[in-house]
């Protein structure tokens, strides 16, 4: 037991997250000013019986710190999950920026990444219908550079001051707080229907883009075109995707909704789990290059974040890799605390003119000081820069660093003048002089009001089975709403998009086909305003493009895939082994799932603990079910109406399942079809006969012919 409370080094200059990591063992409990506590379960009476004393410090410092204990949550993204890794360069990026952690490929620099649903508040659960951030806060040695992206590659609105309309039309409803976690309710729609700018943002909130099978498998987007400036000061326009090596994935939406009750941390548990278990999550940084010269060849304005830039105009070049490799050890201290700014650039990256970016640009230090309690937010560790932080700036809540001498100014010859501007060629930045010559005007550029090619450009990309789970979101969420006016306001704007579109949803719906109300634009009050603007009718040159559909998507590996394998007294102890052999071998992750928790006896008598019972896990929550053979174990499944269900919501959900030997007694108790007609249920003797096909179907993530 330690005698003497270790002092921290309070006078150094940089404290890191390693340096305030608190290590209790074996210390004594304290107050927080150091005193060490004797009784931490009685407060201080008068009497044992008597009432508690306002003399009692230790009892109303700790109560007083619990009160204070919540911080605001985001006004947005608040449900979130981060993590730590680091970002290393495949080629230098030197011909188009003079950013210096994109020089050098043996560099990694340090990074930590939080995703986030949007919509809900902190406690909702993760699998929302809705875009996904992922923000990237990166570490480099010239300071920090916050790429703060979505899941998706446009967004709602193409002007910031529609943001917080936006916001307040698609959280719960201010009179009764309802729903959470949802877009499906009548404000957002309302709001959406008067829109027609949104159009884009729409098919992708409707696609199962929203309903990520996982973090690890989601695509990032920068959305807006940012500038690279290289050392001859010459800026390229660029767009900023993240590639997950994995693919992109999804799951079903009536899965989603089983998964949000069975377990709402679903995406955060994937999460964590991937990396305690070293299968740390990757995505490649992928760069789309845009010369100056080329800002207006395009059908479409590149300041517009309603649009894409389509891969086949302008191909996506992957230039680096990033790896979660470590989770936060404390939730608030990082992932509640870590601030990201649009605003946190480096030399080298530049804003381009995006009226949302440009507002962007405000918003988030503003939302900074609110959240965090002042401008000292960026000494949390989480926030600070590995670049040295010199300035004059001085004091304000909570500051942590003891400035020391007596020159808080500039220029100043008492402390020689330092620290002292650095010169471009020193590291200083210097924005991008780009020539702005005009008029002071509210309006939106006539290059911004083609509000639906696109969106019918996302359409005709998906597969049969997307359009289908998109034509039954929108069923779904239209269905939501109480309003019948707004759903016929929305099948007119989805016949701006595509007839097929407008009419499965109408029909789902109980309604006709409406033709778009007149006029269609920005909202009422337009009329107030002379300057309003119809959506042009314009078509994409392009009709379909490979990237925009998860089906061209990487599919050729099983790691980190869940499989449930479903046990009970009597199994098939090699059957098991085999098959735990194999898969764990390709990187998947096998969990047995009985009756009961505890030992399960094989066959052979050899006991298995089961790591679920029926009770404590569900099928949603796995990738594939494999059914071992052991008659003994298959009459005892075929019997549990757990496992029944189990099997037939995995069918339901469109997943591999294998069965081995005896195992297909228990499917014939099921919807499956156990007549080879589904080349994803693998029915066979022995588990090398299985192995091929139930890999190939795995790696397939879904079977979507079937849901
Ligand atoms: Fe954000 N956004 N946003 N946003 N956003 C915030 O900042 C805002 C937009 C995004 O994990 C807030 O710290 C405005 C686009 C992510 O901590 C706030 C506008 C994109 C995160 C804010 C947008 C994003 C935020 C709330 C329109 C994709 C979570 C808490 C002009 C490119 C970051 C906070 C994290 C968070 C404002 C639009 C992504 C209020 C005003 C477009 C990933 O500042």
């Amino acid at each position: 037991m330690a005698t003497k409370k270790k002092n921290s080094n309070i006078s150094s200059k940089q404290i890191n997250l390693e340096t305030n990591k608190e290590d209790a063992a074996d210390e004594f409990l304290t107050t927080n000013h150091g005193v060490r506590i004797n009784d931490n379960q009685n407060s201080l009476k008068a009497g044992d019986r008597g009432p508690t004393l306002l003399e009692d410090f230790i009892m109303r410092e700790k109560i007083t710190h619990f009160d204070h204990e919540r911080i605001p949550e985001r006004v947005v993204h608040a449900r979130g999950s981060g993590a730590h890794g680091v970002f290393q360069l495949y080629e230098s990026m030197s011909k188009w920026t003079k950013a210096g952690f994109l020089q050098d490929p043996k560099v990694e620099t340090p990074v930590f990444v939080r995703f986030s649903t949007v919509a809900g508040s902190r406690g909702s659960t993760d699998l929302a219908r809705d875009v996904r951030g992922f923000a990237v806060k990166f570490y480099t040695d010239e300071g920090v550079f916050d790429l703060v992206g979505n899941n998706m590659p446009v967004f709602f609105i193409q002007d910031a001051m529609k943001f917080p309309d936006l916001v307040h039309a698609v959280k719960p409803e201010p009179h009764n707080e309802m729903p959470q976690a949802s877009a499906a309710h009548d404000t957002f729609w309302d709001f959406i229907s008067l829109m027609p700018e949104s159009a884009h943002m729409i098919m992708w909130v409707m696609s199962d883009r929203a309903i990520p099978r996982s973090y690890r498998m989601m695509e990032g987007f920068g959305v807006h075109t940012f500038r690279f400036i290289n050392e001859q000061n010459r800026s390229t326009f660029v767009k900023f995707h993240w590639k997950p090596l994995l693919g992109v994935h999804s799951v079903l939406w009536d899965e989603a909704q089983i998964i949000s009750g069975r377990d709402p941390d679903f995406h955060r548990r994937d999460l964590w789990e991937a990396i305690e278990t070293g299968a740390f999550p990757e995505w490649e940084l992928g760069i789309q290059l845009i010369p100056e010269a080329d800002e207006h060849k395009f059908e479409f304005d590149l300041l517009d974040p309603t649009k894409i830039v389509p891969e086949e105009l302008v191909p996506v070049r992957r230039v680096g890799k990033l790896t979660l490799n470590r989770n936060p050890d404390n939730f608030f201290a990082e992932t509640e605390q870590v601030a990201f700014h649009v605003g946190h650039i480096v030399p080298g990256i530049d804003f381009s003119n995006d009226p949302l970016l440009q507002g962007r640009l405000f918003s988030y230090l503003d939302t900074q000081l609110k959240r965090l309690g002042g401008p000292n937010f960026h000494e949390i560790p989480v926030n600070r820069s590995i670049a040295p932080v010199h300035n004059n700036q001085r004091d304000a809540q909570a500051r942590q660093t003891i400035n020391t001498g007596r020159v808080s100014y500039e220029p100043n010859s008492l402390a020689g003048g330092c620290p002292f501007q650095a010169s471009v060629k020193n590291g200083g930045f210097a924005s991008f002089q780009e020539r702005v010559d005009a008029s002071k005007v509210r309006e939106r550029s006539a290059s911004f009001h083609d509000h639906f090619s696109q969106a019918t450009l996302f359409f005709n990309s998906q597969s049969e089975a997307e359009q289908r789970h998109l034509i039954n979101a929108l069923r779904f969420e239209l269905g939501k709403v109480e309003v019948q006016a707004i759903r016929k306001r929305m099948i007119g704007i989805l016949s701006k998009i595509d007839a097929g579109l407008a009419s499965a949803v109408a029909e789902g719906l109980g309604l006709p086909v409406t033709k778009p109300e007149r006029p269609l634009n920005q909202s009422f009050g337009a009329d107030t305003n002379p300057k309003s603007v119809q959506p042009t009718d314009a078509s994409s040159t392009i009709e379909v493009s490979e990237a925009l559909s998860m089906e061209n998507t990487v599919k050729d590996s099983i790691k980190s895939r869940k499989i449930a394998v479903l046990i009970a007294d009597g199994f098939n102890g090699d059957q098991v082994s085999v098959a735990k052999e194999t898969l764990l071998k390709q990187g998947a992750v096998l969990k047995t799932v009985a009756p009961h928790l505890g030992a399960v006896l094989a066959a052979d008598g050899k006991a298995l603990p089961a790591d679920f019972s029926f009770f404590t896990t569900a099928s949603v929550l796995f990738d594939a079910v494999y059914v071992p053979g052991g008659s003994g174990s298959v009459e005892t499944l075929a019997q549990n109406a757990d496992a029944i269900e189990f099997v037939n919501e995995a069918y339901k959900h469109c997943k591999a399942i294998c069965s081995v030997g005896e195992g297909s007694k228990l499917l014939e108790e099921t919807r499956v079809p156990t007549d080879g007609s589904d080349r994803t249920i693998i029915i066979a003797e022995t588990y090398p006969d299985a192995n091929n096909g139930f890999v190939k179907a795995i790696a397939q993530h879904r079977n979507w012919e079937r849901g």
